[in-house]
């Protein structure tokens, strides 16, 4: 039987190749596709995610374990989908209008996909229409905004008053440096975080 325990080990070294290896393996040994995500490459990334908010691995291992799940996940896709598993939720992230930054929008995708969320990543600078138009297209239960200027959080609240305007009921969560819970709570977002980690822990209570 393919050591799904081996699995999560070379997601949290970030080892791609075995990790490949072993999705390979116990898919074509009939593991099931849903066990091989959830006890091999979740069950890595919980771990990685829980290191994280500890200060015990850094920004480098993160986005090294995320690329060696990533790997692994274009094997094991196409098994999910035929064994008709659904992602824990559909989450639509951005970084607002105006802000170009992206490195922390993007580990947050990262961990996101990791904890088996479907994550629709619009990219940067995206204006509350596009927030809208795409909340409406992909009918997400979560949308994310991440923000790192100042000067570009007030885009979160005119986004958040947009998305109410057009009657999007999705629970909106929001991050970035600058970004705080007090925020979060004057501008009307369902959810805050403050790291990657946290981030997933908060995307799962607002689906639950
Ligand atoms: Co810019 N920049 N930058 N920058 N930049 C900062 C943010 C700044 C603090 C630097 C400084 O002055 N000390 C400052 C902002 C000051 C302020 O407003 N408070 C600043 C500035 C002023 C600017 C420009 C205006 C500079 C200029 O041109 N004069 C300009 C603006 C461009 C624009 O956006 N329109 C600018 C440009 C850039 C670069 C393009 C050069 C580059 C971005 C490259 C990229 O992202 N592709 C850049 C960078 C790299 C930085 C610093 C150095 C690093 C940011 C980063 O990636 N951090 C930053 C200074 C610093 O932080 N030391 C700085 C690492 C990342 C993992 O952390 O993004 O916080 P972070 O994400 C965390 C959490 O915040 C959270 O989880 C992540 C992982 O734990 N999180 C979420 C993030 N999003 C979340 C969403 C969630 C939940 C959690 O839910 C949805």
């Amino acid at each position: 039987m393919a050591d799904l325990q081996a699995l999560a080990e070379a997601v949290i070294k970030g080892d791609q190749k075995t990790a490949v290896e072993i999705t390979r393996a116990a898919l074509s040994e009939g593991t099931a596709a849903k066990s091989v995500l959830d006890e091999g490459l979740i069950a890595g990334m919980d771990v990685i995610g829980a290191r994280f908010k500890k200060n015990e691995v850094y920004i480098p291992e993160v986005l090294i374990a995320a690329r060696a799940m990533k790997m692994a996940m274009e094997i094991l896709e196409p098994e999910l989908v035929k064994a008709g598993v659904k992602p824990v939720g559909k989450f639509l992230i951005g970084t607002v209008q105006g802000d170009l930054h992206d490195i922390g929008k993007n580990l947050v995708a990262m961990m996101l996909k990791g904890a088996g969320f479907e994550v629709i990543d619009l990219g940067v600078d995206i204006s509350p229409d596009k927030f809208v138009e795409q909340a409406k297209a992909s009918k997400a239960q979560l949308i994310g905004m991440s923000a790192l200027l100042t000067t570009t959080m007030p885009a979160m609240e005119k986004t958040i008053t947009a998305l109410k305007q057009a009657g999007i009921s999705a629970k909106v969560m929001i991050g970035g440096a600058p970004v705080t819970k007090s925020y979060a709570d004057r501008v009307g977002a369902h959810g805050y975080a403050a790291d990657a980690a946290s981030a997933v822990d908060a995307a799962k209570s607002l689906v639950a």
